[in-house]
């Protein structure tokens, strides 16, 4: 077999198009759950799939998914796709060289006259990223069956508002329980991304091959205090929260550091504080701190010492302390012979590739709970992402669908 040639240039357009359709401008992209900005990329990218000959459905939990009848259709289909999501003030190819990549793939196999056994499915997953109800991955933990409905239904988005609220107004319906996916559902599962790290860049190599996903845990700490007159309370009456926080974000700093391993990471990216006045003593801060190793063992070890740091600051400070772990999965292992359809799909592209594991997280991780799954990488300019400059060339962008391409066709039969 031969890579299939791919039209890199409809390709590159279309991820120029997408990003425009975002709440900050380009080449800023701003793409929040079930926001008017993301419905509206919901039907762009559904029209695209339309286009291309897909049969569209919506789940109970949003994931739009476009279908590729295979020769025999009662045979467990393979899927691709990723997220069209994005954090504030983010890159246009986060996700998007996923499942616009993932398209063009399709519609290049399409083009050479394969006609897989198995039919092929596109999915756009439901908020890969935590932004609006602080819990990542929700359209692919639905599909694989790893959240309750009870862990579901406490979620609150800043508004107050629930996920069924959000889903209503986004005109999403039915049953999310029934969304769920029985294992053998999907015979495999490729997800095509960007790198977001250094390391296909620096090493020269254009694909990786991507063996293991990092382990992912989000952990709030709410600290309360009295509050008060910035003037009128004197420094020793004082009980403020965010010098309890400094403390936390010195610990989680200190706690990643000092693991033992470079693979763990600690980050505490979201800060919220009451009333936020200049003049007055902080009542309220929440701080969602994001902690991940390739190794779940040491990075619950680090969870714990930093969960205890929390408690020290609170009761130095004599504020009062709250936490709850909003997510602490487990990583995630490729399938071998997904593995290999990708390296065989790179020897067949003559493309050089490179075993890796990820760092950032993907749907691939919940994924692979329910069938045979792997991702294919391609550099990240300077390694940047969750940035406006975050930057893929539309040849690393081609390179990474010829490979998904002869992957899907191989698993596809
Ligand atoms: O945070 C992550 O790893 C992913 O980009 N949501
Ligand atoms: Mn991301
Ligand atoms: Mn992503």
């Amino acid at each position: 077999m031969s890579a299939v040639p791919v039209d890199g240039a409809r390709l590159d357009a279309e991820i120029e198009e997408l990003a425009r359709i975002s709440d900050t401008p380009y080449p800023s992209v701003t793409r929040v759950l079930f926001t008017d900005t993301d419905l509206r990329a919901r039907a762009w990218l559904t029209d695209r799939m339309r286009d291309a000959g897909l049969e569209v459905r919506v789940d109970a939990i949003g994931n739009v998914i476009g279908r590729w009848e295979g020769t025999d259709p009662a045979a467990a289909p393979v899927a691709t796709g990723s997220h069209i999501d994005a954090i504030p003030d983010a890159g246009r190819f986060d996700g998007v060289v996923g499942v616009l990549g993932g398209l063009e793939a399709i519609r290049a196999l399409m083009a050479a006259g394969v006609r897989p056994v198995r039919s092929v499915e596109l999915i756009m997953f439901t908020a890969e990223e935590p932004t609006r109800f602080a819990f990542g991955c929700l359209g692919s933990r639905v599909l694989a069956g790893v959240v309750d409905d009870a862990r579901l239904g406490r979620l609150r988005d800043a508004d107050g508002l629930t996920l069924d609220e959000a889903r209503a107004a986004a005109g999403v319906g039915g049953d999310v329980a029934a969304a769920r996916l029985a294992p053998g559902d999907y015979a495999a599962f490729v997800e095509l991304h960007i790198e977001q790290g250094p390391l296909l860049e620096a090493a020269g190599v254009p694909i990786g091959v991507v063996t293991a996903i990092a382990a992912p845990a989000t952990l709030r700490v709410e600290l309360s205090g009295a509050g008060g007159h910035a003037g009128a309370v004197l420094m020793r009456d004082r009980h403020d929260p965010l010098v309890a926080a400094a403390d936390v974000i010195r610990a989680v700093d200190r706690e990643a550091r000092g693991s033992g391993a470079e693979d763990t990471v600690g980050t505490v990216g979201l800060l919220t504080l009451e009333p936020a006045a200049v003049n007055s003593i902080p009542r309220h801060v929440r701080l969602d701190i994001d902690i991940r190793d390739t190794d779940e063992a040491r990075r619950d070890a680090v969870l714990e010492r930093v969960r205890a740091a929390a408690r020290d600051a609170a009761a130095a400070q004599g504020v009062t302390h709250r936490e709850e772990i909003l997510n602490a999965d487990g990583p995630a292992t490729s399938e071998p012979a997904v593995l290999a359809a990708i390296e065989e799909a790179c020897a067949e592209a003559g493309l050089p590739a490179m075993r890796m594991v990820s760092r950032a997280y993907h749907d691939c991780v919940f994924m692979a709970r329910i069938c045979p799954a792997a991702m294919v990488f391609i550099p990240s300019r300077d390694g940047i992402s969750h940035r406006p400059d975050e930057y893929s060339s539309p040849q690393e962008i081609a390179d990474g669908v010829r490979v998904l391409a002869g992957a899907l066709r191989r698993l596809a039969g």
